[in-house]
C-alpha cells in the first residue's frame, strides 16, 4: 500500500524529534527512524562514559517553556541515559510517536519530475509519497572503521562505540584495546580502565583536553537558566561557537606572561572547551596565539602524567588547539598514571592487520580479548550517501557527491528538489550547540515549506550557481581560521581517500543565520521556488 503525506521526515534524533513536533502541526508528517528508539546520538551512543560536551542547561530544547522549566538535569554535563530519558520524554509529551516509525530505515528516495513529489522505500518495506523531505539524518550516524585486514580471524570480540552492546559487558579480567582518542576515546578510556584488567591504547594523534569539572547540578546554577532562559537562548545564536562564554577582547600576543596565565587558568577552569577557544581574540585565527594556548595545554599535561614519555606521548603538537574539537574529558589523562594502562604510538607504527588473538601494528603484537573502535564517523555525508537517493534525471546523490558534497547554505541540492536538510553539509554543524542551531533550521525550514503552500508552488530547487557560491564561502571562511591547519572530519580528512573540502562552516552561527535571514527576505533567493 502506497501512503501519501506531506512530509518525511528522516532520523528521530534531536532535530528529527523537533522537525517532528514543528510540521505535524499543520503537515501530515511521518519520521522514520532506523534505532528502535528515539534520540538519535543519544540513542546510538551507550558506550560507558558517553556523556555531552556541552552543558546541558545549553545543549537542551528551547521551544516550550515549560519544558525548560521543569525539565530537571542531575548533572552538569548529562549522561546518556539522561539525554535518552530526555528524547523520550520529548517524544511522548508533545504527543510525537504517533508520527514516528522505529525500527524503520530509509533505504531508497526517488523524486518525480511529473509529481514533483517524493517516493521513499523504507527497511520495513513502507512506500510513501511526499512533497518533502526533511533529512535530520545526523552528522555523526555512520562510523567509520578502518578496513585492516584480519578482522574476520580475530576471536576476540569488537565493538565500535556507536554500537555498543545493550546491558552488561563484562570487562573483568578482559585484556582490552582501545583505538582512537578523540572526544569518545577520550571520554571511555578512564572508565575501560577501571573495568578491565589492562588497557591499551593506540593513539594517532593525540587530542587537546581539558577537565570538564562535571558534577551534581546545583540549585544556583539551575535558578539562574531558568530565570534567564529566553535571553540566554538568544544570547547562544549571537555567539561565534553558540556557547555562552567569555570572550577575549585582546590578543594573546598583546598580553603580559602573567596575564595569559591568569586568563588561561580560568578558561581551563570554566567548563567549556569553547572558552579556551575564545579566551584570546585571535586563539583560532592566528597560529602563534593559538600556539600559547597550545602550549598551556601540554604543560597541563605534563603536571598530571607521571611518565615523562607517555606525556609527550600525549601533548599534541601537530595541530592547533580547535582545528579539530577540543576535547573535555573526567580523568583522562589520570588515566594513564595507572598500572594497568599503556599507550601505543600509531603514528610512527601504524596499526597492520588483525590477528586471531588481536591487533598487529609495524612494530608489535597485542594480544587482547576486546577491541574497542573509537574511530569515528564517515561524518556529515555518510547517511544520505549511504542511502540511495535518486533527484532529477535520473542523477544519484551518490554520483553527484563522489568527489565531496556541494550544497546551498546547507540546506539543499542542486537537482534533488524538495529534500531539505537540517545540519547538512556546509552548516556549522559540529563548530556549534547543535539542539538549538537545530531548531533553528528547523524553523526555517518549515518558513520555506509554508511560503511554498501559501503560494501554491510544488518544487523548491537551488542552483549549481547558489552551490558554488555556498562552496566558496565555506572554504573561504575556512582558509581564515586554524581549522585549515588540522586533519579532522570537518575537512574529510579523517577517513583515507574521503574527498571534499571544508564541510563544516567554520565563520560562526551568526554569520551563517544571517545570511540564511537574507536569503529569504530577498525571495528566497538561491531556493528556486516553482
Ligand atoms: P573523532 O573525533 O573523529 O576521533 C576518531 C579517533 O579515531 C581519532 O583519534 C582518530 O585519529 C582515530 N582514527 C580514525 N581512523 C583511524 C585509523 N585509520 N587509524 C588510527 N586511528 C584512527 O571521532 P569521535 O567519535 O571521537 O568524536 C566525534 C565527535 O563526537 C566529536 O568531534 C564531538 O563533536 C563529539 P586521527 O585524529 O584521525 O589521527
Amino acid at each position: 500500500m502506497t501512503e501519501t503525506v506531506d512530509v518525511v521526515i528522516i532520523g528521530a534524533g534531536f532535530s528529527g524529534l523537533y522537525a517532528t513536533y514543528q510540521l505535524s502541526k499543520r503537515y501530515k508528517v511521518i519520521c522514520f527512524e532506523k534505532g528502535d528508539g528515539v534520540g538519535g546520538t543519544w540513542y546510538w551512543n551507550r558506550y560507558p562514559g558517553a556523556r555531552v560536551d556541552i552543558q546541558s542547561v545549553e545543549y537542551s530544547y528551547s521551544f516550550d517553556e515549560d519544558l525548560q522549566q521543569e525539565w530537571q538535569w542531575p548533572e552538569y554535563f548529562s549522561a546518556q541515559p539522561d539525554l535518552e530519558r530526555y528524547a523520550n520524554h520529548v517524544a511522548d509529551r508533545f504527543d510525537l510517536r504517533e508520527h514516528i516509525r522505529l525500527s524503520n530505515a530509509v533505504e531508497s528516495l526517488r523524486f518525480d519530475e511529473q509529481s514533483d513529489l517524493w517516493d521513499v522505500r523504507t527497511s520495513a518495506g513502507d512506500h510513501v509519497k511526499c512533497r518533502y523531505i526533511i533529512a535530520a539524518t545526523g552528522a555523526l550516524s555512520i562510523p567509520n572503521e578502518p578496513p585492516w585486514p584480519g578482522r574476520e580471524d580475530y576471536e576476540g570480540l569488537i565493538y565500535h562505540t556507536t554500537d555498543w552492546p545493550r546491558g552488561e559487558l563484562d570487562l573483568a579480567n578482559k585484556r582490552v584495546g582501545l583505538i582512537g582518542t578523540g572526544s569518545t576515546g577520550v571520554q571511555v578510556a578512564p572508565i575501560l580502565a577501571q573495568q578491565a584488567k589492562s588497557l591499551t591504547v593506540f593513539q594517532r594523534t593525540p587530542a587537546y583536553s581539558m577537565p570538564s569539572g562535571n558534577r551534581a547540578m546545583d540549585e544556583e546554577h539551575e535558578r539562574d537558566w531558568k530565570e534567564n532562559y529566553p535571553a540566554r537562548r538568544e544570547e547562544i545564536l549571537n555567539t561565534w561557537g553558540t556557547s555562552i562564554v567569555s570572550y577575549g577582547e585582546k590578543s594573546a600576543l598583546e598580553c603580559s606572561e602573567e596575564e595569559r596565565e591568569e586568563i588561561l587558568e580560568r578558561a581551563w577552569n570554566s567548563k567549556s572547551a569553547f572558552q579556551m577557544q575564545v579566551a584570546f581574540t585571535d586563539v583560532m585565527t592566528d597560529m602563534e596565539a593559538n600556539g600559547i594556548v597550545a602550549e598551556f595545554i601540554r604543560n597541563k599535561i605534563r603536571d598530571v602524567v607521571d611518565d615523562p614519555e607517555t606525556a609527550e606521548l600525549l601533548c599534541p603538537k601537530t595541530y592547533p588547539v580547535g582545528g579539530k574539537r577540543m576535547c573535555i574529558d573526567n580523568g583522562y589523562y589520570q588515566t594513564f598514571n595507572r598500572d594497568n594502562v599503556s599507550l601505543v604510538d600509531i603514528r610512527s607504527a601504524p596499526i597492520v592487520e588483525f590477528t586471531k588473538t588481536g591487533l598487529r601494528t609495524a612494530q608489535s603484537e597485542y594480544e587482547l580479548d576486546v577491541i574497542v573502535m573509537a574511530t569515528g564517523f564517515d561524518a556529515v555525508t555518510g547517511s544520505l550517501m549511504n542511502m540511495d537517493v535518486e533527484g532529477i534525471d535520473g542523477i544519484k546523490l551518490a554520483d553527484k557527491w563522489k568527489d565531496g558534497p556541494t550544497t546551498y547554505l546547507g540546506y539543499m541540492i542542486a537537482g534533488f528538489p524538495n529534500l531539505l536538510m537540517v545540519h547538512g553539509p556546509m552548516t556549522p554543524g559540529a563548530q556549534a550547540q547543535m539542539i538549538t542551531t537545530g531548531e533553528w533550521q528547523v524553523d526555517y525550514l518549515a518558513d520555506l515549506i509554508d511560503t511554498m503552500e501559501a503560494e501554491g508552488k510544488t518544487r523548491v530547487d537551488t542552483t549549481p550557481e547558489a552551490e558554488q557560491w555556498w562552496y566558496e564561502e565555506t572554504q573561504n571562511v575556512a582558509m581564515h581560521m586554524v581549522h585549515r591547519h588540522a586533519d579532522s572530519w570537518y575537512n574529510a580528512k579523517n577517513i583515507e581517500g574521503k574527498k571534499g573540502g571544508f564541510m563544516i562552516y567554520v565563520g560562526g552561527f551568526p554569520r551563517f543565520a544571517e545570511l540564511s535571514r537574507k536569503a529569504a527576505e530577498n525571495g528566497w533567493q538561491g531556493f528556486n521556488l516553482q
